[in-house]
């Protein structure tokens, strides 16, 4: 970048990269599926140990499943960069790895630099950020900061019916812990998140950037909603008799594209869906499927979920069914420091680009002063097998961020 040394080079990052590429591959659907305190998360928060301690770091497991390396004293000046090594079920290998092998790569590209950073520096791995066990994204930083109840969260469980708890207790973490970390939080001094670009936006604002600024995160959150009707023959039950849930779910599936034509910028999903039991010639006695909606802003999104469900329970009346829907989690929108922002942009001289990801970042804006760094993802797509980052762009990525480390640690 415009102070660095030339990029450091691939072999680093690749080697790093090929430490993981094995750890947590999902040979059903392809991509990975690593998920909190699932053995492949184990595996990585020791491989994340193994070089933090190679690199001198002090390794630190915190009450609530998060992991530091630090470079130096924790203190309230410190300099925090990382992410999250889990993924979503059949996700990509870079959403969340690819911050926390950059933050290891970044330190070495200090040292290699000559800096001797005048304030502490840490990479953070957080627990879940994906939710993809528990249900509850960001789990790691949420209980840190104190905007989840560790009650509340210890009882979550996953569809084994493991809970949080057990599973925590299962990989040597004592549950009973969890809850707000305010002497932590308070040694985090700036957090600087580099991720895998989500879409299109980086090469939308210029195709030759490699490296993107984040201004925004939208609102978002995760509705579970449950169907419930009468089991019942496939065969034998006639039309006029069913209660039958799959229909006002498949409502709500249909609404939730439908819907969004009413309210620009929104985006709404259901990727998963549950029919019990589930059988190919019996009809479902209900269905739970999750809503995730989006949107700039939290009304927004709020009004959009209300048509959505109005939907299922017009259908749901029709067929005779009840519809229960239960918030899981909500995110308001949250705008990144902008001084930060100005700092960073006028250092690395690249684009500012809200994104339509939720990410740790995002839980630790309204505590500290926090910025997202983005490289490039040529196709767009994440949270899929197909997520992908050239290397070398991987290697301007670690570049950048050691730029920003070495900016903000003077
Ligand atoms: O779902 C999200 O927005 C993020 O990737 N966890
Ligand atoms: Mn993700
Ligand atoms: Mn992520």
């Amino acid at each position: 970048m415009k102070f660095g040394l030339p990029p450091a080079d691939g072999t680093r990052f690749r080697s790093a990269w090929a430490d993981l590429a094995g750890v947590g591959r999902d040979h059903r659907w392809g991509g990975y599926s690593r998920h909190g305190f699932d053995d492949a998360d184990v595996q990585l928060r020791q491989w994340f140990t193994e070089q933090a301690t190679r690199r001198g770091l002090d390794v630190e497991n915190d009450r609530n499943g998060n992991v530091w390396a630090w470079w130096g004293e924790p203190g309230p000046d410190s300099v925090v960069t990382g992410s999250h090594l889990d993924s979503v079920p059949g996700g990509g290998a870079f959403d969340g790895p690819l911050g926390v092998i950059s933050g290891l790569l970044a330190i070495d590209e200090l040292k290699l630099r000559g800096v001797t950073p005048a304030r502490p520096v840490a990479v953070a791995c957080f627990l879940e950020e994906e939710g993809g066990r528990f249900g509850l994204p960001c789990l790691g930083s949420r209980l840190m900061t104190g905007t989840v109840d560790p009650d509340h969260a210890r009882r979550l469980h996953d569809p084994d019916g493991v809970s949080l708890a057990d599973a925590a207790k299962r990989s040597g973490l004592d549950p009973s812990g969890m809850g707000p970390d305010p002497a932590r939080l308070a040694s985090v001094g700036t957090f600087v998140e580099l991720h895998i670009e989500q879409g299109r936006l980086l090469t939308a604002a210029d195709p030759a950037a490699v490296v993107g600024i984040g201004s925004e995160i939208v609102a978002h959150g995760r509705w579970r909603i449950t169907v419930t009707g009468q089991g019942n023959h496939a065969g034998t039950t006639r039309w006029t008799d069913r209660h039958d849930p799959m229909i006002p779910a498949a409502a709500g599936v249909l609404a939730a594209r439908r819907e969004i034509a009413n309210f620009p910028g929104a985006v709404a999903t259901v990727g998963r869906i549950h029919p019990i039991p589930g059988g190919t010639n019996v009809i479902a006695s209900s269905v739970q499927f999750w809503l995730d909606a989006r949107h700039e802003s939290a009304v927004v999104t709020a009004t959009l979920v209300d048509a959505i469900v109005s939907a299922v329970r017009q259908e749901a009346a029709a067929e005779g069914c009840a519809v229960v829907v239960q918030r899981e989690s909500m995110s308001d929108r949250v705008v990144l420091d902008a001084g930060l922002g100005l700092q960073l942009s006028a250092l690395l001289d690249v684009p500012v680009i809200p994104t339509g990801a939720g990410h740790d970042a995002g839980i630790l804006a309204p505590h500290v002063p926090t910025a997202m760094l983005f490289v490039r993802n040529n196709s767009g797509i994440s949270h899929a097998p197909e997520e992908h980052a050239d290397v070398a762009d991987c290697v301007i990525g670690v570049d950048a961020l050691a730029d920003v480390l070495e900016e903000l640690v003077k």
